[in-house]
Parts: structure tokens; C-alpha cells; sequence
């Protein structure tokens, strides 16, 4: 790894403005000041080191939230520099932690990476510290300065002599800020987990000091490991991913991709880190490269007679990850999740299919089988658009009386209304009568749910249970889907903090990932989060609910012993108006948006339980031994 430090120059570093701008209008940085700004501000730092991994200069970076939800970040990077700014006067590293910078860290020619979505910069991070304390060590020294609110408390000191290189940054969110400051393990954990794919050679170690939890995430196979992970447990073509990798005009490519026996299309592409849910210019340059290639395949070795395949015959059962590199990148669309530079298509396109090309050509048993499945499919396709036309019946999803057992809301603007799935009959009932039923809608969902797994779809859609939540949501399924059509546009999944409640939970979102994916991807699906905790001093009836394990921890070193803990075993001990407050109410509750990649590990933790590969099931099994004794599928 290269440690020469010699390309940076102070005057590099352009000088804007104070961080007053910031603590005024946090949200105008970091999009919110509830849990996702809260997160963003640890993905900026972090984002920052996987900088200087993408420069060459850092392998290594550690994440630990500490038991007073202080985060440190530490990389083994160049170190932020410490020289005098000329025209500042002041230590560059202060600069950089005090001022606000436009286009990223530096003007000039600086290769940066991170930057849309994030890229705001660590002295966001800062102003927005109650305090923050940076270590430096570079050229051979060690030195550190402390700030709070934005501002300097005290000089850069030397603190003596170091052989290594690198920053550790540690802050304390400032909580005059932030309407809640409770770090989510989960939240931290997959974005680490997803840099150790978009970065192969990277080690990302997290170690959350509040549970004692430590993770490790490294993945020398990078995007093909990604698309392994994805694939885990199902039947694969080819064996091993297909892996492409070039870089064209300072942009950088690279595509894994394999096949599996499954109807969905999985596409994760991602732009200088960001996962770009609405895809963009590598996506479409990929999906048109992608049919021609398979298409002129198909037709100089005579695999097609006429005609040609459609691209979503062609991405049926594709699982593909696409990393792209861009210097300068222009994230379009409401969310800014939409890569918008237009040179980025023709290049993905001209690497994607020459390289492919070339992969087809040296392995034609692997390219004859990719042919058979896309022929398979067109065929499963045509079939299936012939009955529809042929039938033209009225099918059941289209039926428009809705369900006895749902508690439709009055309103009927969907923007505006939201269905909550309740598990079992008591439980729904608390809910309908806490509801506000001018936007909120309930269905009761009793018993086992019918396997998504092993029913096929007539039998699937002959159960009652799932019959009714598919009228209820109005969009159909499969090929009848229409987004449009969607009664809610949220969709709220609350069940029981137990094994029953989580095999539920599990079933529905296998069930929506199967059947109901554009759902997922529309961004439609939650999960509610009841308490899981009420705290309550002897002898008072009001109190404090907690929602984590993590919160209770907290609460008890904090608040001492006096109190009493009753602990929620399912949403039925709740009466109506503490599940309103707890859980339903949007001006108090927290409900989790469902990603792709949420359902995904879900429907495998499914196919594991109840699939058709044998081996992996038994291991699970074995594994969870006690958490598995009463799930009766
Ligand atoms: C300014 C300039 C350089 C690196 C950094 C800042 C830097 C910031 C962070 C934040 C967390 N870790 C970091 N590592 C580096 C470039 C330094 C050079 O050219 O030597």
C-alpha cells in the first residue's frame, strides 16, 4: 500500500463557510433529524475512510458504539492533514472539521468517491456533536483536538510519536439535535456488511459495547461474494458467478451475475456506494447489454429460430450486482437514488457485452444452460398471456368486494391511508378499536398462513387468509400486478414480539417477496415496532415503555432498580389505547420501511426452514435448536 502523502497540498482544501448554516437547518445535510439522520451521520465518517480505501491507502476500519451512544470510526488511512492552511492559519485538520466545503473535501483533481447521498462531509458530523475528539496519525507523529458543537475547544496537540497512519474519529450525537439518540444495530451492521461487498479486500469491524456484539466483514471475492450471499441455499447457474471488471474514461465497472430457479429478477446496482434503488444510466445500460449479448448468442449458434428474447425473459431468475465508480456523479429522482450521468450508460453497455461475449464463447455448457432457462421462460410466458386471453375471466384478485374481516379506514387516497396487518383476533380487535379510522385499515390475520413455499399458486390462492390480504391490497400478484392499483401505500406488518409473531412476519414477507415484489421495491412495506417493555415505579400505573433490549439495558444502568418491568409477550396484552400511543400513532411511533434485501433474508430464512435442499435446513435446525421448537410449519 502506497503511504506516500506527498499529492496533498493545505491550499487544496477550499474554504467556504462556518457550520452555523448547519445546526440551523440540520436536515438540509442530513435529511432528518430522527433515526435515519441520526445513522447518516456515522455512514459520513465511515464513508470518508472508504474514501481513502478507494484512493489505496486504507484496509482496515472499525466501528464501535460505545455505551453511552458515542460512535468511534477508526481507519488505518493517510490521516487528515495537520499542516497550517495559508489562508486560514490554522491546522488543515481543523479546517476541515470547522468549515463547510463545496463539491466534496477539495477542490482540484482529487479522486473522491463518496459523495451524493453522503458526502456532506465530516464537519456536518461535527456540528452536529454534542463533542467530537479526531486522532491523527501521520508522517510519524500523533496528535488529537476536541470540539464541541462545530467549535474548537482547545489547540491541535501533539501527543508524541507514531509509525503508522490513520484517523479515529469519536463523536457523541448532540441530543439538543436529535429527537432520539439510540444507535440501531441492525441499521449499522448492513451497511458495513454491504460495504465489505462493494469494497473486496476491505475489512470493516464492528463492535456494538452496549451488548458486547462483534462483527467482522470482509469479502475478498467482493460482488461475486454479494451475489453468492443472495443466491444462499438456492440452486444455482452458473456454478460460480459470472464476473466482469473494466474501467473506461476514470469510470469503473464491474458486474457479478448468476442465475437461479426462482420467477423474480434481482438487480442491486450500486453508484460510489450508494445503492440506487431506482437504477439509473449503468442499470439500463447493463439490461440492454444483457439481451443483445444473450440474443446474438443465442442466434449464431442457431438457439433461437425467429424473432428474439425479450429482456425479461432474459432477467427471469437473474440475480446481478452492479458497481460503478464515477468521479463526479449525479444522483437524480426525489429520493436521490437514481444515477444520472449519460456516459456511464454506453460504457457499462460496451463493457458488459464484450465482456460477456467473450464469457459465453470459452464456456458454452454454462452458456447453453442460460439459453435453456431463458427459453423456458419465454415459453412459461407465452403459455400464461395465451390462457389469460383465452379465459378472460374474472379472476378472484380482481374481485372488488373486499374482505369480511378488514376495517377499512374512510379516506380513499392511498397517499394517505395505511393497512396494518394484526396478528390473531384479540390483538386486531385492540387495534381497530385504537385505530384513527380515517387512515387506518385492519386485517386480523388468524392462524397459519398458507405456505408460500411449497403451495403452488392455485392452492395458495384458494386459502382464505391470503385471499383476503390480496383483496384488500388491490394490487393483484405476479403478472396481474399493477402498483397502481394499491389500496395503501403503507402497508404495516405488527405481530406478536415472540417465535410465533416472527414466523408470521417471516411468512408475509416471503409472501410479498414471491408474489407482491414491486411492493417492496415501491417502498410500501413495514414493520410496526411495539414496545417490548413498560417500566413503572411501585405502585404507579403509568410509565415508560422501551422498545429493545438495548434501551432496557440503558434504562436500568441509568434509572436504577426501583422500578418494574413487565414485559410484553404479545401485542394482546396491550389495551387499545397503548397500542394507539405505542405503536400506531405517527406523531410517537417508529415503523420500519422493509428493503429488497430485509425480504430476501427473510424468504432464505424461509426456503431454509422449509425448501427443498435438505442439508442446510438440517443445519439450521440444529443450530437453533430452541428458537425452532414451536414453529410448527
Ligand atoms: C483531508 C485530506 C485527505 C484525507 C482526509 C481529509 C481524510 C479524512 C478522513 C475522515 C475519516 N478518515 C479520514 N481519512 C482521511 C487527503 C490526505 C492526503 O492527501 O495525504
Amino acid at each position: 500500500m502506497d503511504k506516500n502523502c506527498s499529492g496533498y497540498r493545505a491550499e487544496d482544501i477550499q474554504v467556504l463557510e462556518g457550520l452555523e448554516a448547519v445546526r440551523k437547518r440540520p436536515g438540509m445535510y442530513i435529511g432528518s433529524t430522527g433515526p435515519r439522520g441520526l445513522h447518516h451521520l456515522v455512514f459520513e465518517v465511515v464513508d470518508n475512510s472508504v474514501d481513502e480505501a478507494l484512493a489505496g491507502y486504507c484496509d482496515y476500519i472499525e466501528v464501535t458504539i460505545h455505551g453511552d451512544q458515542s460512535v468511534t470510526i477508526t481507519d488505518n488511512g493517510r490521516g487528515i492533514p495537520v499542516d497550517i492552511h495559508p489562508q486560514v492559519g490554522r491546522p488543515a485538520l481543523e479546517v476541515v472539521l470547522t468549515k463547510l466545503h463545496a463539491g466534496g473535501k477539495f477542490g482540484g483533481t482529487q479522486y473522491k468517491i463518496s459523495g451524493g447521498l453522503h458526502g456532506v462531509g465530516v464537519s456536518v458530523v461535527n456540528a452536529l456533536a454534542e463533542w467530537m475528539e479526531v486522532e491523527v496519525k501521520r508522517e510519524g507523529y500523533r496528535y488529537r483536538q476536541r470540539f464541541e458543537r462545530g467549535l474548537p475547544a482547545g489547540d491541535l496537540e501533539l501527543l508524541g510519536e507514531a509509525d503508522e497512519t490513520g484517523t479515529r474519529v469519536t463523536f457523541k450525537p448532540d441530543p439538543e439535535i436529535f429527537e432520539e439518540v439510540d444507535f440501531q444495530y441492525d441499521l449499522v451492521a448492513k451497511r458495513l456488511r454491504e460495504l465489505s461487498f462493494l469494497n473486496a479486500g476491505l475489512t470493516l469491524v464492528f463492535r456494538d459495547e452496549r451488548t458486547g456484539k462483534e462483527r467482522v466483514y470482509e469479502h475478498a471475492g467482493g460482488i461475486r461474494d454479494f451475489v453468492r450471499h443472495l443466491n444462499l441455499h438456492k440452486e444455482v447457474l452458473p456454478q460460480q458467478p459470472i464476473y466482469v471488471e473494466d474501467s473506461k474514461q476514470g469510470i469503473s465497472v464491474e458486474v457479478a451475475l448468476q442465475y437461479v430457479n426462482a420467477d423474480r429478477e434481482l438487480i442491486f446496482s450500486y453508484a460510489n456506494t450508494i445503492h440506487t434503488v431506482d437504477g439509473g444510466t449503468h442499470e439500463a445500460g447493463f439490461k440492454a447489454a444483457l439481451t443483445r449479448t444473450i440474443n446474438d448468442y443465442a442466434r449464431k449458434h442457431n438457439l433461437i429460430k425467429n424473432g428474439s428474447f425479450s429482456g425479461e425473459d432474459i432477467r427471469e431468475g437473474l440475480t446481478a450486482v452492479i458497481n460503478v465508480k464515477v468521479p463526479e456523479p449525479q444522483f437524480e429522482g426525489q429520493t436521490k437514488t437514481k444515477l444520472g450521468n449519460s456516459e456511464v450508460r454506453g460504457i457499462l453497455d460496451w463493457v458488459v457485452s464484450q465482456l460477456l461475449a467473450g464469457y459465453l464463447e470459452e464456456h458454452p455448457a454454462e452458456a447453453r444452460g442460460i439459453i435453456q432457462r431463458v427459453i423456458i421462460a419465454s415459453r412459461a410466458r407465452e403459455a400464461a398471456r395465451r390462457a389469460r386471453e383465452l379465459t378472460k375471466r374474472k379472476s378472484l384478485l380482481e374481485s372488488s368486494t373486499l374482505p369480511g374481516k378488514l376495517a377499512d379506514c374512510s379516506k380513499r387516497d392511498p397517499r394517505e391511508t395505511e393497512l396494518y396487518l394484526v396478528e390473531g383476533d384479540s390483538a386486531g380487535g385492540s387495534a381497530k378499536q385504537g385505530r384513527d379510522r380515517e387512515f387506518q385499515a385492519i386485517l386480523p390475520l388468524r392462524g397459519k398462513i398458507l405456505n408460500a413455499e411449497k403451495a403452488r399458486r392455485d392452492r395458495l390462492l384458494g386459502n382464505e387468509e391470503i385471499r383476503a390480504l390480496i383483496t384488500a391490497i388491490g394490487t393483484g400478484i405476479l403478472e396481474d400486478f399493477e402498483l397502481a392499483r394499491a389500496r395503501y401505500h403503507r402497508i404495516v406488518i405488527m405481530t406478536d414480539a415472540d417465535v410465533d409473531g416472527s414466523h408470521i412476519r417471516t411468512l408475509l414477507l416471503t409472501f410479498f417477496y414471491r408474489y407482491m415484489k414491486p411492493l417492496i421495491d415501491a417502498g410500501y412495506i413495514f414493520i410496526a415496532q411495539p414496545p417490548l417493555f413498560k417500566m413503572s415505579k411501585k405502585g404507579k400505573k403509568e410509565g415508560v415503555y422501551l422498545y429493545s433490549e438495548e434501551q432496557l439495558n440503558r434504562f436500568l444502568r441509568e434509572k436504577g432498580r426501583d422500578w418494574n418491568i413487565q414485559r410484553y409477550k404479545g401485542l394482546g396484552e396491550m389495551n387499545p389505547d397503548q397500542l394507539w400511543d405505542t405503536t400506531m400513532n405517527p406523531e410517537h411511533r417508529t415503523i420500519l420501511q422493509v428493503t429488497l434485501l430485509d425480504a430476501l433474508a427473510a424468504e432464505q430464512l424461509f426456503s431454509t426452514l422449509m425448501g427443498e435442499q435438505v442439508e442446510p435446513r438440517r443445519e439450521f435446525i440444529q443450530h437453533h435448536a430452541r428458537e425452532v421448537r414451536n414453529l410448527d410449519i
